[in-house]
């Protein structure tokens, strides 16, 4: 299977262009996207909006995997505010489907289908629920499965593409592994779907841990993590600058440390110069000038962001009407589909 970002344009037999259908979403961990998030998948999402037919989800049932971080009085807004979020930083709700999992029922109807086809061994090889389960002493069963709603988001959309950070490669390639199964089972109904990631900045690394990819739930957690994209530009100087580098002062990339080249690749991503025009600038001049180079590129790209976001939230009844619009077109797509599921299966009206 090929991961990296391909020209998604397939000529279609007439000549004309096929706009492959895409699926993707995020989970509304608290509310805010980190820098990670945004170069891994959402910046993706927006460049190619126009090549593509996509379906973009806030995945709240997926929040709900380690309840005990849920609160029930913040979640609806924090849900909001990552759709806002997606919009701020260029997805444009009249040319994609965006909307929150829960106000479709099908996904969860569809994840009990598929959970009866998956075999245990499958979820518990997943490398994010090995690495989730040993930092903690009890696991809910939600934690294990939840790549099967996973599953069910992106297989209810006849997806092609889904794009994403590298994270999440072995959770699409399982989805694949499901619907194959199904397929084999209950004869032919799902599209199978293969992963694309951008072909840099796929793994954002922590900036106090270059070894740890960055991620929301730690960054909730520990101050100087991430790069959060609501974060101002004081705070943003304090966890740039302190990023975790090593004690030489060497700037290229393959000779240089975890924490340098992730520096250095945010850099790069973020001024599109080639990476050895990258090199070159902080060549010799020591850590802090990369650092400051980094800080500036990332207050440059994240105030517009920031700005956007600001006013869309002033708004929240506007966004609720514009969630409530792609749900409407989300279950267009999503119902004839788990009508296939169901019937497959020999289930239902
Ligand atoms: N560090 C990262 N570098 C590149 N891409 C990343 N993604 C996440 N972290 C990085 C991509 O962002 C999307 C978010 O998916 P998600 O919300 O389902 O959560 P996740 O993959 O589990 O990401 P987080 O930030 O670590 O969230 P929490 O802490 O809430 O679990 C995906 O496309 C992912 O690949």
């Amino acid at each position: 299977m090929s991961v990296t970002d391909p020209a998604l344009v397939a000529p279609a037999s007439d000549g004309a262009t096929s706009r492959p259908r895409v699926f993707s979403g995020m989970k509304p961990t608290d509310g805010v996207l980190h820098l990670g998030n945004y170069l891994g998948a959402l910046r993706g999402w927006v460049a190619h909006q126009d090549e593509r037919d996509s379906v973009f989800c806030v995945v709240d049932l997926h929040a709900l995997t380690v309840p005990e971080a849920v609160d029930p009085s913040v979640l609806r807004s924090t849900t909001r505010a990552i759709a806002a979020l997606y919009f701020a930083c260029g997805l444009d709700p009249e040319r994609n489907v965006v909307f929150v999992q829960s106000h479709l029922t099908e996904h969860a109807e569809c994840t009990w289908i598929l959970n009866c086809v998956t075999p245990l061994g499958w979820l518990h090889r997943m490398t994010q629920f090995k690495a989730q389960a040993e930092a903690r002493e009890s696991v809910g069963s939600g934690l294990l499965t939840y790549p099967v709603l996973q599953a069910a988001d992106i297989l209810l959309y006849d997806t092609e593409v889904v794009p994403v950070g590298e994270d999440q490669v072995q959770h699409v390639e399982l989805t694949r592994d499901v619907a194959v199964r199904f397929n084999r089972l209950f004869g032919d109904t799902f599209v199978l779907p293969r992963a694309v990631i951008p072909k840099a900045a796929a793994r954002v690394m922590a900036l106090d841990d270059p070894t740890a990819k960055m991620s929301k739930s730690i960054a909730a957690e520990r101050a100087g993590h991430a790069i959060g994209l609501l974060d101002s530009p004081a705070v943003l100087k304090k966890s740039i600058m302190s990023a975790v580098t090593d004690s030489g002062r060497e700037t290229r990339f393959e000779q240089a440390g975890p924490g340098v080249r992730n520096l250095l690749t945010i850099y790069q991503v973020l001024s599109n110069e080639p990476m050895a025009a990258a090199e070159a600038r902080f060549e010799g001049q020591g850590y802090g000038a990369l650092k400051k180079g980094v800080l500036e590129l990332v207050v440059e790209t994240l105030a517009p962001i920031q700005a956007r976001y600001t006013e869309l939230m002033r708004e929240p009844a506007e966004l609720d009407a514009i969630l409530a619009r792609g749900a409407e077109q989300a279950r267009a797509i999503a119902a004839p589909v788990l009508a296939r599921v169901k019937a497959a299966v020999g289930v239902g009206a």
